[in-house]
C-alpha cells in the first residue's frame, strides 16, 4: 500500500481544493465577486492523486473546470484566486480568468475554454520533453464531452505514433454542459478508445484516491520510461452542475446525485485514512485547521488586491514581432 505520508498528501491536495471552492462559491453567493465559474466539487481526488505521482517540473494542461488541477500541481493559493477573481496580483495579473489560468512555474502550461483545447497542446510539450531529452512529463486534464472532440482522436494516435511522454486524463463527471454522456457517445467507456490507437486505455475510480493513484503512476512511469501514452479514464460525478449559480440542475436525476453526494470523496477519504490507521482525528483536524487559514488567508488577499489598471490593458496581451 502507499505510503502514509503520500497517502496525507493526497488528502491534503483534496481539502485544501474543497474548502477553496466552497469560498469561491460563497463569494459568489454573497455577492462579493461577479465571475463565471466552474466548479470541480466532487472531482477532488482525481488531480490530488494524479499530481502525487509527479513532479514539481512535469507538465499539465487543463479546462475552464480546472481549479482543483491547478491547486493539486502547485500554483499559489493567493495568485490562483486572485486570478479567478480578476486581480492585478493574479497569476496571469488578472487577465486570464478561470478559462486561462497558467502557471509555468509549476508547470500549469494552459488552460482552455476550447473543449479538447488542451489536449494537442499537451502533445505539443510532449513532443519538446522528447526533443531535448528532458524527463518531463506532461499529463492533459478533459471531461467526457472533450473526448468526442476531433482534437482528442488526433492528439491520442499521434501520442501513440510517436511514443509521447503524455497521460491523457479524462475526468468522466457523466455530462458534457447540460447533456448526459450517453446522448452522445455510444460507447459505455471512453477508455476503450485507447485501443483505436494502440495504447492501455484504463477505466478507474477517480473518486478512490489510492486506486487513481496506482494508474496514474503506472501511466507516469510509462511515460517517463520512453514506452509512450496511456488513458486513463476517471469515473467522477461533477455536484455543483456546469456552471455555478446559473445551472438550475434540473436534467440531473435527483436519485444519481444524492447516490454520488453519499460517495464524497472527500469525506470518504479523510475516513478511509483514519479507519485504516493512516493518520488520526488531532493529527488530519490539525492539517484541516493549517488549510483552513491558508485558504482564509488567500482569500482576503485575492479580495484585497486591485484589479489591472486600465492603462495594462494591452501588457502582456500581445507578443512582441521580432523582425526576422
Ligand atoms: C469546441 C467547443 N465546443 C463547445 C463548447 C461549449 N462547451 C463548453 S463546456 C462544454 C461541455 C464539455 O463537457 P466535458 O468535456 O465533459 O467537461 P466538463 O464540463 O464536464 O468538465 C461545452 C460543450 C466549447 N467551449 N468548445
Ligand atoms: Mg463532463
Amino acid at each position: 500500500m502507499t505510503d502514509k505520508e503520500t497517502r496525507l498528501g493526497i488528502y491534503e491536495r483534496m481539502y485544501r481544493i474543497f474548502r477553496t471552492d466552497e469560498s469561491m462559491r460563497q463569494q459568489i453567493m454573497k455577492g462579493a465577486v461577479s465571475v463565471i465559474y466552474y466548479s470541480p466539487r466532487g472531482q477532488e481526488g482525481i488531480p490530488a492523486a494524479v499530481s502525487a505521482a509527479l513532479t514539481a517540473d512535469d507538465y499539465i494542461t487543463t479546462t475552464y473546470r480546472g481549479l482543483h488541477d491547478t491547486i493539486a500541481k502547485g500554483a499559489p493559493l493567493k495568485e490562483v484566486i486572485a486570478e479567478i477573481i480578476g486581480r492585478s496580483t493574479g497569476t496571469s495579473k488578472g487577465k486570464g480568468g478561470i478559462m486561462h489560468l497558467n502557471d509555468p512555474r509549476v508547470g500549469v502550461m494552459a488552460t482552455s475554454g476550447i473543449v479538447g483545447g488542451g489536449v494537442p497542446i499537451a502533445n505539443g510539450l510532449a513532443l519538446r520533453s522528447q526533443m531535448t531529452g528532458s524527463p518531463n512529463v506532461t499529463v492533459t486534464y478533459f471531461g467526457d464531452g472533450a473526448s468526442n472532440i476531433g482534437a482528442f482522436h488526433e492528439s491520442l494516435n499521434m501520442a501513440a505514433v510517436w511514443k509521447l511522454p503524455v497521460v491523457f486524463v479524462c475526468q468522466n463527471n457523466e455530462y458534457g454542459e447540460f447533456t448526459p454522456r450517453m446522448e452522445s457517445m455510444n460507447v459505455k467507456e471512453v477508455a476503450t478508445r485507447a485501443s483505436s490507437y494502440g495504447m492501455p486505455g484504463v477505466t478507474v475510480n477517480g473518486n478512490d484516491p489510492d486506486a487513481m493513484y496506482d494508474a496514474a503512476r503506472t501511466a507516469v512511469e510509462r511515460a517517463r520510461a520512453g514506452e509512450g501514452p496511456t488513458l486513463i479514464e476517471a469515473m467522477t460525478y461533477r455536484f455543483m452542475g456546469h456552471v455555478f449559480g446559473v445551472d438550475t440542475m434540473e436534467y440531473m436525476p435527483k436519485e444519481e446525485m444524492a447516490a454520488a453526494m453519499a460517495n464524497d470523496p472527500v469525506p470518504a477519504y479523510r475516513q478511509r485514512l483514519i479507519d485504516q490507521g493512516a493518520t488520526s482525528e488531532d493529527e488530519i483536524a490539525a492539517l484541516e485547521a493549517r488549510v483552513d487559514a491558508e485558504v482564509a488567508e488567500a482569500v482576503e488577499f485575492a479580495l484585497n488586491s486591485p484589479p489591472p489598471d486600465p492603462a495594462d490593458t494591452y501588457t502582456d496581451v500581445y507578443a512582441e514581432v521580432v523582425p526576422a
